[in-house]
């Protein structure tokens, strides 16, 4: 495969050409109780959002070729996951939250296949971690999704988690049943109603450093690495905005939940116009294992420091800034597009300045509540 090949596979065009795998095939093979996982760690060439053409690294799905792919498991199942290294350095594999040395680690050219039960349900990252943070600041990371195999709440509502907590409880069964939110419950089974947004920063100084092979200086790399590109699912600005798999979109009352990951070392605050969001799980910031929220605030900004990972609930109400007696809108023609920009406003430019093609995308209220 040459350089221009590698370009291709790297960019959102493999996703948006629907040569892959959809969310909802995997879901449904998710259901298995063992799963046979195979991640390939590659050596690949990125284009940043300027044109800018970097060396990085990848996890890559060897069947449908898709990089950082996000991986669906049920609670409880055995993942027997082959790891290919085929970069030029040792590799471990590790999950967010869980032990750092727990896997063995890969050497350059070799296979191996390690074993373990999937964790709670909820959000995870799976990233490299033999150099700290640089695997996943080259690209080694993408997202691991657990699925309860019986999530629903007393009433009989499904939820992302195996015993929601009474104020988890609540807000799943007040969906499509209140005055506040009418329309539908969240329906696991539909791809849309789930999506991923997996935070990243770009250094073109350490992606130099391994393209030459050479020592990264990970152990002082707080101290001088400077994100020029910030990324979410692995795209910026212009193509995260219009990224199929990235924006939300819906009718009225078709509540959507987002799984927010942070694989970078800069924090970010993720900020959306239109609807707040309902935070539903968050992470121990001391050992980042996930808890289910007791407590669920209604927010529009909410902090995502490294390795975070939480859940909200984007409603999909008719937006406040729209009086009841206007609804729907007559003069202002659906779609109604609104922003989600990351607050931490270094990461709304790329290239050292060029705004706003940093961590930004868009939602998108296609209309009234279908059929009513
Ligand atoms: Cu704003």
């Amino acid at each position: 495969m040459d350089r221009r090949e590698f370009i291709a596979y790297g960019s959102a065009a493999a996703i948006a050409a629907g040569v892959i795998k959809t969310q909802l095939e995997e879901v449904a093979e998710a259901q298995t109780p063992s799963v046979n996982l195979e991640l390939h760690l590659e050596e690949i060439y990125e284009e940043m959002i300027d044109g800018e053409v970097l060396f990085a690294l990848a996890y890559r799905d060897p069947v449908t070729r898709l990089v950082r792919p996000p991986l669906f498991v049920t609670e409880a199942a055995t993942i027997n996951l082959k790891l290919v290294n085929k970069t030029r350095k040792p590799r471990r594999f590790t999950i967010s939250g869980t032990i750092e040395d727990r896997f063995p680690v890969v050497a350059p050219g070799a296979t191996k296949t390690i074993r373990f039960t999937a964790p709670a349900p909820g959000s995870y990252i799976y990233h490299e971690n033999t150099e700290g943070a640089v695997g996943r600041l080259a690209g080694l990371y993408g997202p691991l999704v657990v699925m309860p195999s019986d999530g629903k709440t007393a009433a009989g509502v499904h939820t992302p988690y195996k015993d929601p907590t009474l104020a988890q409880s609540a807000l799943f069964d007040a969906l499509g049943a209140s005055a506040r939110f009418p329309g539908e419950r969240w329906r696991p089974e539909l791809a849309k109603r789930t999506r991923i947004w997996m935070f990243s920063e770009t250094d073109p100084e350490l992606n130099q450093r391994l393209e030459r092979n050479v020592a990264t200086g990970w152990t002082t790399l707080k101290s001088w690495f400077k994100p020029r590109y910030f990324s979410l699912n692995g795209l910026s600005g212009f193509d995260s905005s219009h990224d199929d798999f990235t924006c939300p979109e819906g009718y009225e009352g078709e509540p959507v939940l987002i799984r927010c990951m942070n694989a970078g070392i800069a924090t970010h605050g993720p900020h959306i116009h239109g609807n707040h969001v309902y935070c539903l799980s968050e992470v121990n910031p001391a050992t980042l294992t996930l808890y289910k929220c007791q407590n669920i605030l209604e927010v529009d900004t909410w902090m995502m420091k490294p390795l975070w990972r939480k859940d909200v609930l984007l409603p999909f109400i008719k937006p406040d800034e729209i009086p009841a007696a206007a609804w729907p809108p007559k003069q202002e023609p659906f779609p109604l597009f609104y922003p989600m920009h990351c607050h931490i406003e270094m990461s709304q430019t790329a290239g050292g300045g060029s705004y706003p093609q940093g961590l930004v995308t868009h939602w998108e209220l296609l209309g009234p509540r279908r059929g009513v």
